[in-house]
Protein backbone atom coordinates (compact mmCIF):
# COMPACT_ATOMS: atom_id res chain seq x y z
CA UNK A 1 0.00 0.00 0.00
CA UNK A 2 2.33 2.44 0.78
CA UNK A 3 4.44 2.08 -2.32
CA UNK A 4 1.51 2.54 -4.14
CA UNK A 5 0.72 5.92 -2.77
CA UNK A 6 3.93 8.21 -4.94
CA UNK A 7 3.07 6.55 -7.77
CA UNK A 8 -0.45 7.16 -7.88
CA UNK A 9 0.56 10.91 -7.17
CA UNK A 10 2.86 10.79 -10.10
CA UNK A 11 0.44 8.86 -12.43
CA UNK A 12 -2.02 12.01 -12.29
CA UNK A 13 0.41 14.52 -13.28
CA UNK A 14 2.53 12.89 -15.54
CA UNK A 15 0.89 12.79 -19.45
CA UNK A 16 1.69 9.06 -19.80
CA UNK A 17 -1.76 7.72 -21.33
CA UNK A 18 -0.84 4.20 -21.50
CA UNK A 19 -3.54 1.41 -20.70
CA UNK A 20 -6.55 3.41 -19.33
CA UNK A 21 -9.01 1.34 -18.52
CA UNK A 22 -12.44 1.78 -20.03
CA UNK A 23 -15.41 2.66 -18.20
CA UNK A 24 -16.43 1.07 -15.39
CA UNK A 25 -18.60 -2.11 -15.68
CA UNK A 26 -21.01 -3.31 -12.92
CA UNK A 27 -18.57 -6.07 -12.32
CA UNK A 28 -16.04 -3.85 -10.59
CA UNK A 29 -18.52 -2.25 -8.32
CA UNK A 30 -17.43 -4.26 -5.16
CA UNK A 31 -15.48 -2.75 -2.65
CA UNK A 32 -13.21 -3.91 -0.54
CA UNK A 33 -10.82 -5.80 -2.76
CA UNK A 34 -7.51 -5.62 -2.71
CA UNK A 35 -4.26 -6.13 -4.41
CA UNK A 36 -5.22 -6.21 -8.19
CA UNK A 37 -8.04 -4.01 -7.27
CA UNK A 38 -5.95 -2.09 -5.61
CA UNK A 39 -3.45 -1.78 -8.40
CA UNK A 40 -6.23 -0.44 -10.74
CA UNK A 41 -6.35 2.41 -9.24
CA UNK A 42 -3.40 3.40 -10.49
CA UNK A 43 -5.09 3.51 -13.64
CA UNK A 44 -8.16 5.01 -11.77
CA UNK A 45 -6.34 7.61 -11.08
CA UNK A 46 -5.75 8.52 -14.77
CA UNK A 47 -9.34 8.61 -15.50
CA UNK A 48 -9.96 11.19 -12.61
CA UNK A 49 -7.34 13.33 -13.66
CA UNK A 50 -9.31 13.87 -16.62
CA UNK A 51 -7.32 11.98 -19.16
CA UNK A 52 -10.00 9.80 -20.17
CA UNK A 53 -9.50 8.73 -23.99
CA UNK A 54 -11.02 10.74 -26.72
CA UNK A 55 -12.22 7.96 -28.60
CA UNK A 56 -13.44 4.17 -26.40
CA UNK A 57 -12.52 1.43 -28.14
CA UNK A 58 -15.07 0.51 -30.88
CA UNK A 59 -16.78 -3.12 -29.90
CA UNK A 60 -15.37 -5.60 -32.47
CA UNK A 61 -18.01 -7.53 -33.93
CA UNK A 62 -17.24 -11.27 -32.98
CA UNK A 63 -19.93 -13.12 -33.66
CA UNK A 64 -20.66 -15.84 -31.46
CA UNK A 65 -17.42 -14.89 -29.56
CA UNK A 66 -18.84 -11.12 -27.65
CA UNK A 67 -17.57 -12.41 -24.50
CA UNK A 68 -14.18 -11.66 -25.42
CA UNK A 69 -15.19 -7.83 -25.26
CA UNK A 70 -15.82 -7.68 -21.10
CA UNK A 71 -14.69 -4.56 -19.47
CA UNK A 72 -14.45 -5.94 -16.58
CA UNK A 73 -12.12 -8.24 -17.48
CA UNK A 74 -10.24 -5.77 -19.71
CA UNK A 75 -9.60 -4.02 -15.84
CA UNK A 76 -8.12 -7.20 -14.31
CA UNK A 77 -5.78 -7.79 -17.36
CA UNK A 78 -5.17 -3.99 -17.57
CA UNK A 79 -4.05 -4.24 -13.91
CA UNK A 80 -1.87 -7.53 -14.27
CA UNK A 81 -0.45 -6.81 -17.67
CA UNK A 82 -0.25 -2.84 -18.13
CA UNK A 83 -1.95 -3.72 -21.61
CA UNK A 84 -5.40 -2.26 -23.60
CA UNK A 85 -7.08 -3.08 -26.11
CA UNK A 86 -6.43 0.63 -28.32
CA UNK A 87 -2.91 0.54 -29.08
CA UNK A 88 -3.27 3.68 -31.40
CA UNK A 89 -2.16 5.93 -28.87
CA UNK A 90 1.61 6.51 -28.93
CA UNK A 91 4.15 5.34 -26.02
CA UNK A 92 7.45 6.73 -25.58
CA UNK A 93 9.02 3.34 -24.24
CA UNK A 94 12.52 2.64 -22.22
CA UNK A 95 13.91 -0.48 -22.58
CA UNK A 96 16.14 -2.01 -20.12
CA UNK A 97 17.95 -5.04 -20.58
CA UNK A 98 18.99 -7.22 -18.13
CA UNK A 99 21.91 -9.67 -18.63
CA UNK A 100 23.49 -12.55 -16.66
CA UNK A 101 27.71 -11.47 -16.44
CA UNK A 102 28.28 -14.80 -14.74
CA UNK A 103 28.27 -17.40 -18.18
CA UNK A 104 27.28 -20.32 -15.82
CA UNK A 105 24.20 -18.94 -14.70
CA UNK A 106 23.31 -17.50 -18.05
CA UNK A 107 20.09 -19.18 -19.59
CA UNK A 108 20.80 -16.71 -22.95
CA UNK A 109 23.17 -18.90 -25.32
CA UNK A 110 26.44 -17.91 -25.34
CA UNK A 111 25.98 -16.74 -28.91
CA UNK A 112 23.58 -14.22 -28.31
CA UNK A 113 25.21 -11.50 -26.66
CA UNK A 114 23.47 -8.22 -24.90
CA UNK A 115 23.13 -6.38 -27.80
CA UNK A 116 21.27 -8.78 -29.94
CA UNK A 117 19.26 -9.28 -27.22
CA UNK A 118 18.42 -5.62 -26.73
CA UNK A 119 18.17 -5.06 -30.66
CA UNK A 120 15.08 -8.03 -30.37
CA UNK A 121 13.58 -6.12 -27.37
CA UNK A 122 13.96 -2.71 -29.58
CA UNK A 123 12.07 -4.46 -32.83
CA UNK A 124 9.22 -6.12 -30.46
CA UNK A 125 8.61 -2.21 -29.64
CA UNK A 126 8.57 -1.10 -33.22
CA UNK A 127 5.70 -3.90 -33.67
CA UNK A 128 3.44 -1.63 -32.56
CA UNK A 129 2.52 1.42 -33.91
CA UNK A 130 3.14 4.55 -32.54
CA UNK A 131 5.49 3.28 -30.06
CA UNK A 132 9.28 4.33 -30.12
CA UNK A 133 12.22 3.98 -28.12
CA UNK A 134 13.01 6.88 -25.85
CA UNK A 135 15.97 5.30 -24.33
CA UNK A 136 17.56 1.95 -24.13
CA UNK A 137 19.69 0.34 -21.67
CA UNK A 138 21.76 -2.84 -21.01
CA UNK A 139 22.08 -3.80 -17.27
CA UNK A 140 24.50 -6.39 -16.28
CA UNK A 141 23.36 -8.73 -13.31
CA UNK A 142 24.09 -11.80 -11.40
CA UNK A 143 20.37 -12.78 -10.81
CA UNK A 144 17.22 -12.00 -12.74
CA UNK A 145 15.47 -13.25 -9.62
CA UNK A 146 15.84 -10.75 -6.72
CA UNK A 147 12.88 -8.97 -5.73
CA UNK A 148 14.74 -5.38 -6.79
CA UNK A 149 15.76 -6.76 -9.85
CA UNK A 150 18.84 -4.71 -9.51
CA UNK A 151 20.93 -4.03 -7.03
CA UNK A 152 20.56 0.26 -5.22
CA UNK A 153 23.73 1.11 -7.36
CA UNK A 154 21.66 0.59 -10.49
CA UNK A 155 18.58 1.45 -9.62
CA UNK A 156 19.87 4.83 -8.62
CA UNK A 157 21.25 5.38 -12.00
CA UNK A 158 18.34 4.22 -13.85
CA UNK A 159 16.86 6.71 -11.70
CA UNK A 160 18.58 9.30 -12.67
CA UNK A 161 18.69 8.83 -16.28
CA UNK A 162 14.86 8.91 -16.13
CA UNK A 163 15.19 12.46 -14.46
CA UNK A 164 17.59 13.71 -17.23
CA UNK A 165 15.62 12.20 -19.56
CA UNK A 166 11.53 13.65 -18.67
CA UNK A 167 13.79 16.88 -18.74
CA UNK A 168 14.64 16.17 -22.38
CA UNK A 169 11.49 14.25 -23.82
CA UNK A 170 8.64 12.29 -22.90
CA UNK A 171 9.09 8.67 -20.88
CA UNK A 172 5.57 6.93 -20.78
CA UNK A 173 6.54 3.65 -19.84
CA UNK A 174 9.61 0.59 -18.77
CA UNK A 175 10.12 -2.64 -20.82
CA UNK A 176 11.99 -4.91 -18.86
CA UNK A 177 13.48 -7.18 -21.40
CA UNK A 178 13.09 -10.18 -19.44
CA UNK A 179 10.19 -13.09 -20.01
CA UNK A 180 7.85 -12.76 -16.77
CA UNK A 181 8.73 -10.32 -14.06
CA UNK A 182 7.20 -11.23 -10.92
CA UNK A 183 4.79 -9.63 -8.97
CA UNK A 184 6.89 -8.70 -6.52
CA UNK A 185 9.67 -7.06 -8.92
CA UNK A 186 6.91 -5.30 -11.24
CA UNK A 187 5.40 -3.67 -8.08
CA UNK A 188 8.75 -2.46 -6.97
CA UNK A 189 10.04 -0.96 -9.99
CA UNK A 190 6.76 0.65 -10.58
CA UNK A 191 7.20 1.96 -7.22
CA UNK A 192 10.61 2.95 -7.57
CA UNK A 193 10.68 4.55 -11.16
CA UNK A 194 6.99 5.85 -10.80
CA UNK A 195 6.14 4.29 -13.92
CA UNK A 196 3.70 1.43 -15.52
CA UNK A 197 6.15 -1.39 -15.95
CA UNK A 198 6.46 -3.98 -19.01
CA UNK A 199 7.87 -7.35 -19.55
CA UNK A 200 8.19 -9.37 -22.62
CA UNK A 201 4.84 -11.72 -22.03
CA UNK A 202 3.02 -8.68 -22.13
CA UNK A 203 4.69 -6.79 -24.57
CA UNK A 204 4.46 -9.51 -26.74
CA UNK A 205 0.52 -9.79 -25.77
CA UNK A 206 -0.02 -6.70 -26.82
CA UNK A 207 1.46 -7.12 -30.39
CA UNK A 208 -0.42 -10.43 -30.57
CA UNK A 209 -3.19 -8.58 -29.91
CA UNK A 210 -2.92 -6.40 -32.28
CA UNK A 211 -2.23 -8.39 -35.26
CA UNK A 212 -4.89 -11.25 -34.48
CA UNK A 213 -7.82 -10.66 -36.32
CA UNK A 214 -9.23 -13.89 -37.34
CA UNK A 215 -11.36 -15.13 -34.80
CA UNK A 216 -9.28 -18.28 -33.85
CA UNK A 217 -6.29 -15.69 -33.37
CA UNK A 218 -8.04 -13.78 -30.87
CA UNK A 219 -9.24 -16.78 -29.23
CA UNK A 220 -5.65 -17.91 -28.83
CA UNK A 221 -4.15 -14.54 -27.55
CA UNK A 222 -7.04 -14.45 -25.21
CA UNK A 223 -6.43 -17.74 -24.15
CA UNK A 224 -2.61 -16.69 -23.93
CA UNK A 225 -3.38 -13.94 -21.25
CA UNK A 226 -4.75 -15.91 -18.67
CA UNK A 227 -1.92 -18.20 -17.40
CA UNK A 228 0.18 -14.74 -17.04
CA UNK A 229 -2.75 -13.27 -14.55
CA UNK A 230 -3.24 -16.28 -12.41
CA UNK A 231 0.51 -16.39 -11.97
CA UNK A 232 0.98 -12.53 -10.67
CA UNK A 233 -2.45 -13.42 -8.63
CA UNK A 234 -0.65 -16.15 -7.46
CA UNK A 235 3.03 -14.58 -7.23
CA UNK A 236 0.59 -11.81 -5.23
CA UNK A 237 -0.94 -14.23 -2.71
CA UNK A 238 2.51 -15.83 -1.94
CA UNK A 239 4.71 -12.47 -1.57
CA UNK A 240 2.29 -9.82 -0.41
CA UNK A 241 -1.12 -11.17 0.80
CA UNK A 242 -0.07 -11.63 4.91
CA UNK A 243 1.85 -8.06 4.72
CA UNK A 244 -0.59 -5.99 2.33
CA UNK A 245 -3.70 -8.74 1.64
CA UNK A 246 -3.02 -8.56 -1.86
CA UNK A 247 -5.06 -10.76 -4.03
CA UNK A 248 -7.70 -10.77 -7.05
CA UNK A 249 -10.94 -11.00 -5.60
CA UNK A 250 -13.48 -13.30 -5.56
CA UNK A 251 -15.93 -11.85 -8.23
CA UNK A 252 -12.43 -11.28 -10.51
CA UNK A 253 -11.39 -15.08 -10.00
CA UNK A 254 -15.29 -15.92 -11.36
CA UNK A 255 -14.45 -13.44 -14.14
CA UNK A 256 -11.07 -15.35 -14.98
CA UNK A 257 -12.70 -18.87 -14.65
CA UNK A 258 -15.89 -18.22 -16.47
CA UNK A 259 -13.96 -16.52 -19.61
CA UNK A 260 -11.29 -19.52 -19.37
CA UNK A 261 -14.16 -22.13 -19.85
CA UNK A 262 -15.96 -20.17 -22.70
CA UNK A 263 -12.43 -20.12 -24.40
CA UNK A 264 -11.51 -23.63 -23.78
CA UNK A 265 -14.52 -24.70 -25.32
CA UNK A 266 -14.82 -22.18 -28.42
CA UNK A 267 -11.03 -23.40 -28.88
CA UNK A 268 -12.19 -27.07 -28.82
CA UNK A 269 -14.58 -26.11 -31.61
CA UNK A 270 -11.64 -24.49 -33.82
CA UNK A 271 -9.83 -27.87 -33.09
CA UNK A 272 -12.56 -29.50 -34.47
CA UNK A 273 -12.87 -27.37 -37.38
CA UNK A 274 -9.11 -27.83 -38.25
CA UNK A 275 -9.03 -31.65 -38.01
CA UNK A 276 -12.00 -31.61 -40.40
CA UNK A 277 -10.41 -29.53 -43.01
CA UNK A 278 -7.12 -31.71 -42.54
CA UNK A 279 -8.97 -34.64 -43.07
CA UNK A 280 -10.41 -33.16 -46.29
CA UNK A 281 -7.37 -32.14 -47.44
CA UNK A 282 -6.07 -35.66 -47.27
CA UNK A 283 -9.25 -37.39 -48.93
CA UNK A 284 -8.25 -34.44 -51.49
CA UNK A 285 -4.29 -36.05 -51.38
CA UNK A 286 -2.55 -32.68 -51.81
CA UNK A 287 0.72 -33.03 -50.05
CA UNK A 288 1.05 -30.12 -47.23
CA UNK A 289 4.53 -28.76 -46.41
CA UNK A 290 4.46 -26.84 -42.75
CA UNK A 291 6.70 -23.43 -43.49
CA UNK A 292 7.84 -22.59 -39.44
CA UNK A 293 10.37 -20.59 -38.50
CA UNK A 294 11.57 -17.79 -36.27
CA UNK A 295 9.60 -14.64 -36.65
CA UNK A 296 10.28 -12.25 -39.30
CA UNK A 297 12.69 -15.01 -41.24
CA UNK A 298 10.32 -14.42 -44.45
CA UNK A 299 8.19 -17.45 -43.90
CA UNK A 300 4.86 -15.61 -45.55
CA UNK A 301 7.53 -13.93 -48.34
CA UNK A 302 8.88 -17.18 -49.37
CA UNK A 303 5.36 -18.60 -49.41
CA UNK A 304 4.52 -15.57 -51.42
CA UNK A 305 7.58 -16.48 -53.65
CA UNK A 306 6.49 -19.81 -54.02
CA UNK A 307 2.94 -19.67 -54.61
CA UNK A 308 2.86 -16.62 -56.38
CA UNK A 309 -0.16 -15.24 -54.11
CA UNK A 310 -0.54 -11.61 -54.06
CA UNK A 311 -3.23 -11.49 -51.11
CA UNK A 312 -0.02 -12.19 -48.75
CA UNK A 313 1.48 -9.43 -47.03
CA UNK A 314 4.91 -10.34 -45.59
CA UNK A 315 5.44 -7.43 -42.88
CA UNK A 316 8.46 -6.28 -41.40
CA UNK A 317 6.83 -7.11 -37.50
CA UNK A 318 7.43 -9.17 -35.20
CA UNK A 319 4.27 -12.13 -35.34
CA UNK A 320 2.67 -10.11 -38.41
CA UNK A 321 1.28 -14.31 -38.57
CA UNK A 322 -0.77 -15.35 -36.20
CA UNK A 323 -2.90 -17.79 -37.95
CA UNK A 324 -1.82 -21.00 -39.73
CA UNK A 325 -3.08 -20.83 -43.39
CA UNK A 326 -2.87 -22.60 -46.14
CA UNK A 327 -1.55 -21.63 -49.79
CA UNK A 328 -1.49 -23.72 -53.10
CA UNK A 329 1.77 -24.17 -55.32
CA UNK A 330 3.23 -26.49 -57.82
CA UNK A 331 6.20 -28.48 -57.64
CA UNK A 332 8.18 -29.23 -60.59
CA UNK A 333 6.62 -32.21 -61.37
CA UNK A 334 3.43 -30.41 -61.54
CA UNK A 335 1.88 -31.93 -58.56
CA UNK A 336 0.35 -29.81 -56.44
CA UNK A 337 1.08 -28.49 -52.62
CA UNK A 338 -0.26 -26.69 -50.19
CA UNK A 339 2.37 -24.85 -47.63
CA UNK A 340 1.21 -23.69 -44.59
CA UNK A 341 1.69 -20.25 -42.98
CA UNK A 342 2.49 -20.38 -39.36
CA UNK A 343 3.12 -17.73 -36.43
CA UNK A 344 7.03 -17.44 -35.41
CA UNK A 345 9.00 -18.49 -32.48
CA UNK A 346 10.97 -16.21 -30.16
CA UNK A 347 13.22 -16.81 -27.61
CA UNK A 348 12.84 -16.19 -24.13
CA UNK A 349 9.36 -16.38 -23.89
CA UNK A 350 7.17 -18.52 -21.41
CA UNK A 351 6.19 -21.84 -23.18
CA UNK A 352 2.48 -21.13 -21.84
CA UNK A 353 2.20 -18.09 -24.47
CA UNK A 354 2.61 -20.21 -26.78
CA UNK A 355 0.88 -23.23 -25.53
CA UNK A 356 -2.08 -21.89 -26.99
CA UNK A 357 -1.10 -22.03 -30.56
CA UNK A 358 -0.62 -25.51 -30.20
CA UNK A 359 -3.98 -26.07 -31.99
CA UNK A 360 -3.06 -24.22 -35.12
CA UNK A 361 0.53 -25.22 -34.80
CA UNK A 362 -1.00 -28.81 -35.06
CA UNK A 363 -1.13 -28.92 -38.79
CA UNK A 364 2.25 -28.01 -38.86
CA UNK A 365 3.42 -31.30 -36.82
CA UNK A 366 0.90 -32.99 -38.80
CA UNK A 367 2.40 -32.08 -42.73
CA UNK A 368 4.29 -34.20 -44.65
CA UNK A 369 7.07 -31.90 -44.43
CA UNK A 370 8.33 -28.65 -42.16
CA UNK A 371 10.39 -26.01 -43.94
CA UNK A 372 12.17 -24.14 -41.75
CA UNK A 373 13.14 -20.46 -43.15
CA UNK A 374 15.93 -18.97 -40.92
CA UNK A 375 17.42 -15.60 -41.58
CA UNK A 376 20.75 -15.97 -42.62
CA UNK A 377 21.77 -11.92 -42.46
CA UNK A 378 20.74 -12.14 -38.73
CA UNK A 379 23.65 -12.10 -36.51
CA UNK A 380 21.40 -14.97 -34.11
CA UNK A 381 20.87 -16.83 -36.71
CA UNK A 382 22.35 -20.14 -35.40
CA UNK A 383 20.72 -19.24 -31.77
CA UNK A 384 17.75 -18.66 -33.43
CA UNK A 385 17.81 -21.75 -35.45
CA UNK A 386 18.45 -24.00 -32.37
CA UNK A 387 15.63 -22.00 -30.59
CA UNK A 388 13.01 -23.23 -33.80
CA UNK A 389 14.07 -26.91 -33.57
CA UNK A 390 14.00 -27.77 -30.02
CA UNK A 391 10.79 -25.73 -29.66
CA UNK A 392 9.37 -28.52 -32.86
CA UNK A 393 10.57 -31.08 -30.78
CA UNK A 394 8.72 -30.28 -27.94
CA UNK A 395 5.48 -29.53 -29.91
CA UNK A 396 5.78 -33.02 -31.69
CA UNK A 397 5.87 -34.40 -28.03
CA UNK A 398 3.07 -32.33 -27.04
CA UNK A 399 0.85 -32.99 -30.48
CA UNK A 400 -0.69 -36.64 -30.12
CA UNK A 401 -3.06 -37.03 -33.34
CA UNK A 402 -3.79 -38.67 -36.42
CA UNK A 403 -0.14 -39.42 -38.11
CA UNK A 404 1.61 -38.40 -35.04
CA UNK A 405 4.53 -40.94 -34.50
CA UNK A 406 5.50 -40.59 -30.60
CA UNK A 407 7.29 -37.51 -31.21
CA UNK A 408 8.78 -37.71 -34.15
CA UNK A 409 8.91 -34.94 -36.85
CA UNK A 410 7.76 -34.85 -40.46
CA UNK A 411 11.55 -34.50 -42.99
CA UNK A 412 12.79 -31.15 -42.68
CA UNK A 413 14.11 -28.82 -45.30
CA UNK A 414 16.36 -26.01 -44.25
CA UNK A 415 16.17 -22.81 -46.08
CA UNK A 416 18.76 -20.26 -45.49
CA UNK A 417 16.85 -17.01 -46.17
CA UNK A 418 17.46 -13.24 -46.71
CA UNK A 419 20.48 -14.21 -48.50
CA UNK A 420 20.67 -10.71 -50.30
CA UNK A 421 21.72 -9.13 -47.16
CA UNK A 422 24.69 -10.86 -46.92
CA UNK A 423 28.16 -9.81 -48.56
CA UNK A 424 29.13 -11.90 -52.02
CA UNK A 425 31.79 -13.88 -49.94
CA UNK A 426 29.30 -14.54 -47.06
CA UNK A 427 26.97 -16.09 -49.50
CA UNK A 428 30.34 -18.15 -51.74
CA UNK A 429 30.73 -19.55 -47.81
CA UNK A 430 27.82 -20.91 -47.44
CA UNK A 431 27.47 -22.13 -50.95
CA UNK A 432 30.31 -24.36 -50.23
CA UNK A 433 29.28 -25.20 -47.11
CA UNK A 434 25.50 -26.17 -48.19
CA UNK A 435 27.33 -28.19 -51.12
CA UNK A 436 29.28 -30.15 -48.97
CA UNK A 437 27.11 -31.26 -46.39
CA UNK A 438 23.87 -30.66 -48.18
CA UNK A 439 22.01 -28.64 -44.84
CA UNK A 440 19.99 -25.89 -46.58
CA UNK A 441 19.27 -23.82 -49.42
CA UNK A 442 20.36 -20.23 -49.89
CA UNK A 443 17.10 -18.68 -50.80
CA UNK A 444 16.09 -14.71 -51.17
CA UNK A 445 12.43 -14.54 -50.96
CA UNK A 446 12.78 -10.81 -52.03
CA UNK A 447 14.29 -11.55 -55.17
CA UNK A 448 13.01 -15.23 -55.90
CA UNK A 449 16.68 -16.63 -56.07
CA UNK A 450 17.25 -20.24 -54.64
CA UNK A 451 13.77 -21.17 -55.58
CA UNK A 452 14.08 -24.00 -58.07
CA UNK A 453 17.16 -25.96 -56.05
CA UNK A 454 14.51 -25.49 -52.81
CA UNK A 455 11.89 -27.00 -54.51
CA UNK A 456 13.59 -30.06 -56.43
CA UNK A 457 14.18 -30.86 -52.89
CA UNK A 458 10.84 -30.29 -51.54
CA UNK A 459 9.62 -32.74 -54.26
CA UNK A 460 12.16 -35.20 -53.68
CA UNK A 461 10.78 -35.47 -49.58
CA UNK A 462 7.59 -35.07 -50.53
CA UNK A 463 7.31 -37.97 -53.20
CA UNK A 464 9.32 -39.86 -51.16
CA UNK A 465 7.56 -39.63 -47.52
CA UNK A 466 4.46 -39.49 -49.55
CA UNK A 467 4.88 -42.81 -51.14
CA UNK A 468 4.16 -40.91 -54.60
CA UNK A 469 6.65 -42.22 -57.90
CA UNK A 470 7.49 -40.89 -61.21
CA UNK A 471 6.02 -43.36 -63.78
CA UNK A 472 5.57 -43.23 -67.88
CA UNK A 473 2.49 -44.72 -68.71
CA UNK A 474 1.62 -45.33 -72.30
CA UNK A 475 -2.66 -44.27 -73.10
CA UNK A 476 -4.53 -44.32 -75.91
CA UNK A 477 -4.25 -40.47 -77.48
CA UNK A 478 -7.27 -38.70 -76.30
CA UNK A 479 -8.85 -41.53 -74.18
CA UNK A 480 -10.49 -41.84 -71.39
CA UNK A 481 -7.50 -42.71 -69.39
CA UNK A 482 -5.55 -39.31 -70.41
CA UNK A 483 -8.32 -37.53 -69.03
CA UNK A 484 -8.52 -39.50 -65.52
CA UNK A 485 -4.77 -39.21 -65.18
CA UNK A 486 -4.71 -35.59 -65.85
CA UNK A 487 -7.63 -34.92 -63.08
CA UNK A 488 -6.20 -37.32 -60.31
CA UNK A 489 -2.22 -37.45 -60.92
CA UNK A 490 0.72 -34.87 -61.82
CA UNK A 491 1.67 -34.54 -64.95
CA UNK A 492 5.01 -33.85 -65.32
CA UNK A 493 5.09 -34.12 -69.52
CA UNK A 494 3.39 -35.64 -72.39
CA UNK A 495 5.07 -36.89 -75.79
CA UNK A 496 4.14 -38.61 -78.46
CA UNK A 497 5.27 -42.50 -78.48
CA UNK A 498 7.43 -43.23 -81.72
CA UNK A 499 6.20 -46.66 -82.07
CA UNK A 500 2.86 -45.87 -81.87
CA UNK A 501 0.80 -42.92 -83.32
CA UNK A 502 -2.37 -43.94 -81.49
CA UNK A 503 -0.39 -43.58 -77.88
CA UNK A 504 1.01 -41.24 -75.69
CA UNK A 505 3.57 -41.29 -73.21
CA UNK A 506 2.84 -39.57 -69.70
CA UNK A 507 4.94 -39.14 -67.48
CA UNK A 508 3.29 -39.02 -64.14
CA UNK A 509 3.79 -38.48 -59.98
CA UNK A 510 1.29 -40.64 -58.58
CA UNK A 511 0.85 -42.61 -55.35
CA UNK A 512 0.41 -46.26 -54.93
CA UNK A 513 -3.07 -46.09 -54.14
CA UNK A 514 -4.43 -43.99 -57.17
CA UNK A 515 -2.24 -45.86 -59.46
CA UNK A 516 -4.52 -48.83 -57.67
CA UNK A 517 -7.50 -47.35 -58.77
CA UNK A 518 -6.15 -46.30 -62.62
CA UNK A 519 -5.64 -50.06 -62.74
CA UNK A 520 -9.15 -51.35 -61.86
CA UNK A 521 -10.60 -48.70 -63.88
CA UNK A 522 -8.86 -49.51 -67.00
CA UNK A 523 -6.52 -52.55 -67.08
N1 LIG B 1 16.08 -8.47 -47.78
C1 LIG B 1 15.19 -9.43 -47.64
N2 LIG B 1 14.09 -9.23 -46.87
C2 LIG B 1 13.20 -10.24 -46.75
C3 LIG B 1 13.37 -11.49 -47.39
N3 LIG B 1 12.32 -12.28 -47.05
C4 LIG B 1 11.53 -11.54 -46.26
N4 LIG B 1 12.04 -10.31 -46.06
C5 LIG B 1 11.49 -9.20 -45.27
O1 LIG B 1 11.46 -9.61 -43.91
C6 LIG B 1 10.29 -9.08 -43.25
C7 LIG B 1 9.50 -10.20 -42.63
O2 LIG B 1 8.98 -11.02 -43.64
P1 LIG B 1 7.77 -12.01 -43.40
O3 LIG B 1 7.64 -12.85 -44.63
O4 LIG B 1 6.56 -11.29 -42.94
O5 LIG B 1 8.37 -12.86 -42.21
P2 LIG B 1 7.62 -13.97 -41.34
O6 LIG B 1 8.63 -15.03 -41.03
O7 LIG B 1 6.39 -14.44 -42.03
O8 LIG B 1 7.32 -13.15 -40.03
P3 LIG B 1 6.18 -13.43 -38.89
O9 LIG B 1 4.91 -13.79 -39.56
O10 LIG B 1 6.10 -12.13 -38.18
O11 LIG B 1 6.71 -14.51 -38.02
C8 LIG B 1 9.52 -8.33 -44.35
O12 LIG B 1 9.86 -6.97 -44.26
C9 LIG B 1 10.04 -8.93 -45.63
O13 LIG B 1 9.96 -8.03 -46.74
C10 LIG B 1 14.54 -11.67 -48.20
O14 LIG B 1 14.80 -12.71 -48.80
N5 LIG B 1 15.40 -10.61 -48.28
MG1 LIG C 1 4.46 -14.36 -41.50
Amino acid sequence: MKSLRPLLRVTQLRTSTLLIPPTRSRYTQHQGVKGIRKRKSFYEAQIQAGMREQNEPTVVNTGGMGFLDDRAYDEVVGGAMRIRRDVAISQHVFILQPYIKWSAKRTTPNNVTPDDQLAEATALVHSLPNWQVARSLKVPLESLERTTLFGSGKLAEIKQLLTQLRQERQVSCLFVSKGTLSFAQKQFLEAEFQLPVLDRYSLVIQILRLHATSSEARLQVAMAELPYIWAQAKDASVTQIRRQGYSLSDMQKEILRSRERKLRAELEDVRRQRQLRRQKRKQLNYPTAAVVGYTNAGKTSLIKALTKEDALQPRNQLFATLDVTAHAGYLPCNLQIIYMDTVGFMSDLPTGLFECFVATLEDAMLADIIIHVQDLSHPCHAAQRAHVESTLRALALSVSGDNANSGELPPIVNVFNKSDLLKPNAQIAVLTQHENTNIGHLTSARNHTGLHSLLKDVEQKVLAVTGRRKLQVRVPSGGPEMAWLYKNAAVVETKADEQNAEKILMQVVISQCTLDQFMREFC
